[in-house]
């Protein structure tokens, strides 16, 4: 078991990156005092957490107690495709994205959308300025469907996400919206090793009194696919320690069922698919 304190900093105001209300970055967080961090109202918690590691053969979640004993559950609604792009793939990749604009976004992460235009408080959806996915991502949407689990996968968004360890960049745990978004999420990721932290904050079995976090290692890459449990119920989040060089990752979501055949939006949702599908895109 170890403890280990978290302090969430406040509202900082910042005007050179993306962070907003409670997120910061390395940049906004130099622009504070060390006082202001610790100032009255802010949040400091002792919390405790059991760390698994993920084993992608037995796909469970694996740890030693305290006593050396070892634990383990089986963890269900991840897949894990090493090398699915290949270097030369890889670079071309970068090379296509750099050439677009990088936006700003929260926790010193930078973005590049290719998705339709949406209000989740509103449950709100519409084509914007959507133009579809990239070209370059069409063979490796055909890839994917390789995947059993992905053999009908119909992504309607792309994101690319850049992080880098001089921005701080990171993303905090959070399960994705699934009134739009469905099943499959789908991420490959480029350029460094990372770890995807999957955490279920009330606890797992036994361990019902802390966080239980299990740490699924993404090589340089690969994809992975989140589903089932691992997609609606742990949170996942990819922590600052976690970034060790520049990392970009895309993020492919599917339509729920509400936009599919047969759904109250279908029709909405089958216009959003053609111009995805149509690999026509620029970024938002
Ligand atoms: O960076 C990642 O791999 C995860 C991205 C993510 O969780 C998101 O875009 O919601």
């Amino acid at each position: 078991m170890h403890k280990r304190g978290l302090m969430a900093t406040g509202q900082i105001q910042s005007v050179n990156c993306g962070c907003k209300g409670i997120r910061t970055c390395l940049r906004c967080e130099a622009q504070v005092t060390k006082q202001h961090l610790l100032q009255k109202n802010d949040l400091i918690l002792l919390q405790i957490h059991y760390d698994f590691t993920y084993d992608p053969v037995s796909k469970t979640a694996v740890r030693e107690d305290e006593s050396g004993a070892r634990q383990s559950f089986v963890f269900p609604g991840i897949f894990l495709w090493e090398n699915f792009v290949s270097e030369d793939e890889e670079r071309e990749l970068i090379t296509r994205m750099d050439q677009d604009v990088w936006r700003e976004s929260q926790s010193g992460r930078r973005k590049q959308d290719f998705g339709p235009k949406v209000n989740f408080k509103k449950r709100r959806v519409r084509v914007g300025d959507f133009t579809g996915l990239p070209a370059i991502s069409r063979h490796l949407v055909d890839r994917m469907s390789k995947v059993p689990q992905l053999a009908s996968f119909k992504p309607v968004e792309q994101c690319n996400l850049d992080y880098d360890p001089d921005r701080g960049s990171a993303i905090d745990p959070h399960l994705d919206d699934s009134w739009l978004w469905g099943e499959h999420l789908v991420t490959i990721n480029l350029l460094s090793d990372t770890v995807l932290t999957m955490s279920l904050d009330q606890g797992w079995g036994d361990m019902d009194h802390g966080e239980v976090r299990v740490a699924v290692h993404l090589p340089c890459r690969s994809l992975v696919v989140l589903y089932g449990e691992a997609r609606h119920r742990w949170k996942h989040a990819i922590r600052r320690e976690d970034i060790h060089g520049r990392r970009v990752c895309s993020t492919f979501r599917e339509l729920s069922a509400e936009f599919l055949q047969g759904g109250e939006q279908e029709k909405l949702g089958s216009e959003l698919l053609d111009i995805a599908l149509s690999f026509k895109g620029a970024p938002l």
